[in-house]
């Protein structure tokens, strides 16, 4: 294991979110949002192959992303409200139909921003779990609560025959390498306040322009 790798913890990867937000006009960061979701690609990698289903959509997400921050058009893509302002007036989002902007900045970063509730759900119950809580019942629960409502049949039933697979929840702990339970939970509760700016800010964002059902 590299240096780098064994410092790796779920602290680092939560505090994206909260270095996300411009201190003066609440603008959301595009490179510490890119970031953070790097981070907990990993975090699923480091759970095993069964997720690369999840994971693959993940990085081609971010890759999506990434690609517009390094284009000519790139400063327009600094946090999501300017990216938002861009595309809208330029006329780069597929409105009802995807066709020639099928991979717009904003469509992809819906994706995430749902996927973004699944994992505050998630990160919430299992902050609050008990020693006898199952993983897989607690991603279920969160996973129905938010993205099963985007997805259609097969990724859903793909996506719930996954979950039996998720680690028990010392596991969890574990991975994220943050230190004992006690730890965990301390740091959840000061991390997820951000993680649920950051999300409460782009919902807030998208509906203002109409954005949240973009095919
Ligand atoms: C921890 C287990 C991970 C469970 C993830 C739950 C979400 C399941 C989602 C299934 C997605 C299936 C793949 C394809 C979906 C796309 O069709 C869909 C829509 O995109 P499009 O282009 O077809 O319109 N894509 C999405 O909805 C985006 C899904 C991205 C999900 C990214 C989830 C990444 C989560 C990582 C968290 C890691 C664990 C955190 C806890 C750490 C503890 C050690």
């Amino acid at each position: 294991m590299t240096a780098v790798e064994e410092k790796f913890s779920l602290t680092e990867v939560l505090s994206s979110f909260k270095a996300c937000l411009e201190k003066e006009n609440q603008d959301v960061l595009m490179d510490y949002y890119i970031s953070g979701w790097k981070g907990l690609v990993r975090f699923m990698n480091s759970l095993g192959a069964i997720f690369s289903f999840v994971s693959k959509d993940a990085v081609s997400k971010i890759q999506i992303m990434e690609a517009f921050r390094k284009s000519s058009s790139g400063d327009q893509y600094r946090s999501l409200q300017s990216m938002v302002a861009y595309e809208l007036k330029a006329k780069l989002v597929d409105l009802n139909k995807r066709a020639e902007h099928s991979n717009s900045g904003c469509r992809t970063i819906l994706r995430l921003h749902r996927a973004l509730r699944w994992l505050q759900l998630f990160l919430e119950k299992l902050r609050t779990s008990t020693e006898n809580s199952k993983t897989s019942v607690l991603c279920t629960e969160a996973y129905n609560d938010s993205l099963a409502n985007y997805h259609p049949w097969i990724i859903r039933k793909t996506a719930m025959v996954s979950f039996y697979a998720l680690p028990a929840r010392n596991t969890f702990f574990e991975v994220m390498n943050v230190g004992s339970i006690e730890d965990v939970v301390t740091m959840l509760g000061e991390a997820m306040p951000y993680v649920s700016q950051v999300y409460d800010i782009t919902q807030q964002l998208y509906a203002q322009h109409n954005l949240l059902d973009l095919p």
